[in-house]
């Protein structure tokens, strides 16, 4: 290989590490959109599980390649290392760091603005106020309306949870939507979620509260928007009787 080329083809990688994450940054939506944050998720985990597997096979396979080709053939034998240019040195050194760096900051920045879809609540988001306490989630709803441990909510319209905790720390964690978010006393942290479709997933409290934590269990039931809409003005007449 020639210096020029050696040279050139280092300077070019160089740019990598910068470039890749804007790759990632063009596949964004437009504000309007609701993003799917558990697909991203989702689909981050496999493009890492693909790339570590990857470059395990690679070094593997340069690892035992190296190994079988310079090892003693002879008790005794002394090796004749390879001379290197300091300019070849630090290209075999800098190069392949690079390339793998390239793809940890495509991932990173894949990962940054997933958290960014992640924290962003979608504008005509349904609020929901949550209060946990040993040990169970008591949920208050805009109109007035009050349940435990199961909350409804019309399918097809992104929903923005409100926490806050009575006692000690939980966490509010939702695996059907790769969502979770701690809830403390004396503070309000939110998370959103986007139930496309009618049907059930499970809440579950992902800190450790005491005794039943374990037990700290619950379900989102995500209704035909019709359906909610009478059973929130059932509820309603309810509360008021
Ligand atoms: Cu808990």
């Amino acid at each position: 290989m020639s210096k020029r080329y050696l040279r050139v083809l280092s300077i070019s990688l160089l740019f990598f590490p910068i470039t890749t994450p804007l790759l990632a940054y063009e596949k964004r939506r437009g504000p309007e959109e609701v993003p799917d944050v558990p697909g991203g998720w989702d689909h981050l985990f496999n493009e890492m599980l693909i790339d570590i597997t990857i470059v395990g096979i690679i070094f593997a396979a340069i690892t035992i390649y190296l190994l079988i080709k310079y090892r003693q053939r002879y008790p005794g034998q002394e090796g004749s290392p390879l001379k290197l240019t300091t300019a070849a040195a630090i290209g075999w050194a800098l190069i392949p760091a690079f390339v793998f760096m390239a793809d940890d900051f495509y991932l990173a920045a894949e990962g940054w603005t997933l958290f960014n879809d992640y924290r962003r609540v979608p504008e005509n988001a349904y609020e929901v106020k949550v209060e946990g306490s040993m040990w169970s989630w008591h949920f208050i709803y805009p109109e007035g309306v009050e349940t435990f441990n199961e909350l409804r909510v019309p399918a097809g319209t992104p929903v923005v949870v409100r926490m806050t905790s009575k006692d000690v720390i939980h966490s509010f964690f939702l695996p059907d939507f790769r969502v979770k978010e701690d809830m403390m006393p004396g503070r309000v942290t939110y998370l959103w979620f986007y139930p496309k479709d009618p049907g059930e997933h499970l809440i579950t409290c992902a800190e450790y509260c005491g005794l039943m934590h374990s037990g700290m269990k619950g379900k989102i039931m995500a209704m035909p928007k019709d359906d909610f809409n009478n059973w929130i003005e059932t509820e309603k007449k309810n509360s008021h009787t």
